[in-house]
């Protein structure tokens, strides 16, 4: 059994991957009575009876299919990867499966698709992968039922074990025939799929295919598209968020961000919103100088052609990677926090490392200067052209490198630059305080790396070596602005951070002393995706008075709650109030928006602050639940203490 560095190994070098969505969704091309903005959704989202929309079986065939073009793109686009449906949601296998006839095998065309382009990714270089829905809109024993078809397709006599019986006997089959690389599962996030059903398919997949990767999607812990798992139980082996980049890698954690390149997954006809091969690249770049891998997809039109918008644009890529794939394949996250030019791959080693510097911003000032690195630099140039060796100066703030006139790329122009040892990068130090604001006093901490000594001012001025040393927390009374550096053996190695904290007057507590315990919540019933500005509530289905923030049992889907009152507190000061719920939520303190956690999203917490005078102060939260999974709760502290939930004493209205 392979060690899960070997089983990732070839996966985190690749860092670039194909996406395909392709199925019998092709064939309406997005279009159904009228509206064209469907894509691989369509059966469901324009509420096609199966019937109806098995009448598309017959009408598959990929006559323009040629898996070894679609191969040769992957491969010269630096695509190192292929993931393709193997079965979307919608229940049609693109192979031949001895399990059902609503397949490929069931149309005219009954050409083993995945086989070919198996083989043809192999010819190229390319690892070939599948996709395979857990959700299942064609087969009778899923559950459950889209809820406008649950009268016209009863769930009588459904079964669910013998669907996941269905299920493990196809993955089965996928593996067993095809050998890909990664099983990239999707649709886990039903009610009728869980943590167990996830575990025994992960099981299944390392016991046919031990060396084959399995993502995070095959259990229920994903916390919506931000597609980390928060759960230590979850099993899969990469993270999956979903049309976003994470605003940092996270050490440690191997993940990857799919995304369109226009706004469906599956052939739309009537899409216009191509993103450019500039967004296109500069994605991938951002994704590997955090350390993730990109899956960018493709929606192959019916005959089995790509768009040319699609070929377009890889071709650019392809043209890029030429020159520049070493800055790519098989580099690391930046060892720089963040770089006001662009980005940073890593390619580390014992003896010596190369830093690929990526410009997006070609500087007027003709230089760019790499905070706090500490090694020796031995050669920088523009990759692909060695031998026009750029001029490198050591400063007090890092390495400075003097850029030719022009770059070399208008999307991304590659520095490479050479150094004696891994990376030694001196960084900023972390100033540390309970908030911005305060209203009493604020203590910041202030750290650096091992062996380096902080060196600070409180007035704006630039720390020197003889500025005060920071030995311990310091405590501020008034607005002050704290500017620090490291200093190694009376020198500056690093990079001037700055931070502004603000003595701030805490707002006025109401003047409406609220009598009653407890807190009015209405319930609705709502087709939301995000919470609207103005939102009545429409027919407030109910009203009730409640002791806390948060439910016992599950309301429920396409429902919205809505908490209105005073929170009473105790003195003045500034309170952090930290707001978790699945789907999204939002909570306003006498009428300032203290916490956004709004949008479609697995249970998650974000939190927000604000300076109240003792006494009473209004509150309103609004909270809604799409499908799937609900969570709701409200916690507060005050500086220097732990969160608490809100006591009940404390409610009013
Ligand atoms: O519902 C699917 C969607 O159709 C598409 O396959 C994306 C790609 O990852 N995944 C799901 C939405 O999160």
């Amino acid at each position: 059994m392979p060690t899960q560095d070997q089983r990732m190994q070839w996966w985190r070098e690749a860092r670039f991957g194909m996406f395909i969505h392709w199925g019998l969704y092709a064939i309406p091309a997005g279009a159904w009575r009228g509206n064209t903005d469907y894509g691989e959704w369509i059966r469901d989202s324009a509420r096609i009876p199966v019937d109806v929309y098995e009448r598309f079986q017959p009408q598959w065939n990929p006559t323009a299919f040629d898996a070894d073009a679609w191969a040769r793109l992957a491969a010269a686009a630096g695509m190192k990867y292929l993931v393709i449906t193997s079965k979307h949601h919608d229940g049609f296998c693109l192979f031949d499966s001895a399990q059902t006839t609503w397949d490929v095998g069931g149309t005219p065309n009954p050409r083993d698709l995945l086989g070919e382009l198996a083989a043809a990714c192999r010819r190229h270089g390319v690892v070939f992968c599948t996709y395979h829905s857990i959700m299942d809109w064609h087969h009778p024993d899923y559950l459950p039922r889209r809820p406008w078809e649950a009268a016209t397709r009863p769930a009588d006599g459904a079964d669910f074990e013998r669907f996941e019986r269905y299920l493990h006997a196809q993955v089965g089959e996928v593996i067993e025939r095809y050998r890909p690389g990664v099983m990239w599962f999707d649709g886990e996030w039903e009610s009728t799929w869980n943590h167990d059903r996830g575990l025994r398919l992960f099981e299944l997949c390392r016991r046919l295919a031990p060396t084959m990767l399995v993502n995070n999607r095959v259990d229920v812990h994903r916390g919506g598209m931000g597609g980390f798992s928060a759960s230590s139980e979850a099993v899969g082996d990469f993270a999956t968020p979903e049309q976003e980049i994470p605003a940092t890698g996270l050490p440690g954690v191997d993940w990857e961000s799919c995304m369109t390149m226009n706004d469906h997954w599956g052939w739309n006809a009537a899409d216009p919103d191509w993103k450019s091969a500039t967004t296109l690249l500069r994605n991938l770049v951002d994704i590997a100088s955090k350390g993730g891998n990109y899956l960018l997809n493709i929606g192959p039109r019916a005959d089995g052609s790509f768009p040319p918008q699609a070929v377009e644009r890889l071709q650019r890529i392809a043209a890029w990677m030429r020159s520049n794939g070493d800055a790519i394949h098989g580099t690391t996250a930046s060892v720089f926090d963040t770089l006001p030019f662009g980005r940073c791959t890593v390619r580390a080693g014992e003896a010596a490392s190369t830093l690929y510097l990526h410009v997006f911003d070609w500087p007027a000032t003709g230089r760019i200067t790499l905070p706090g690195l500490a090694n020796t630099v031995t050669r920088a140039f523009v990759l692909g052209d060695p031998a026009n060796v750029l001029s490198v100066a050591a400063t007090a703030d890092g390495v400075g490198i003097r850029l030719p006139a022009q770059p070399a790329d208008d999307i991304d122009t590659v520095i490479a630059v050479e150094l004696l040892g891994r990376p030694v990068v001196y960084r900023a130090p972390v100033l540390t305080a309970d908030a911005e604001q305060f209203v009493h006093a604020n203590v910041v901490t202030m750290a650096a790396g091992e062996g380096l000594e902080v060196r600070y001012t409180l007035d704006g001025q630039q720390p020197l070596a003889g500025s005060p040393r920071a030995d311990g927390p310091v405590r501020l009374t008034a607005t002050t602005t704290v500017r620090a550096a490291a200093f190694h053996q009376a020198r500056r190695v690093s990079e001037v951070v700055s931070r502004t904290f603000t003595r701030v007057e805490p707002l006025p507590p109401c003047k409406v002393l609220p009598a009653a315990a407890g807190l009015r919540r209405e319930q609705f019933v709502v087709d939301w995706t995000s919470i609207p500005d103005q939102h009545d509530g429409g027919s407030a289905a109910t009203s009730t008075v409640v002791t806390g923030i948060g439910f016992q049992q599950n309301p429920g889907e396409h429902v919205a709650q809505r908490y209105l009152g005073f929170v009473e507190v105790p003195q003045d000061e500034l309170y952090r109030f930290a707001l978790r719920s699945d789907d999204g939520s939002k909570l306003w303190i006498d009428g300032e928006l203290v916490v956004d956690n709004d949008g479609l999203h697995g249970s998650t917490e974000k939190s927000g602050v604000i300076a109240l005078a003792k006494g009473p102060h209004a509150l309103e939260l609004v909270w809604f639940n799409r499908t799937g999974g609900a969570d709701l709760g409200l916690r507060w502290a005050t500086p220097g203490q732990p969160f608490a939930p809100l006591p009940a004493a404390v409610l009013k209205h």
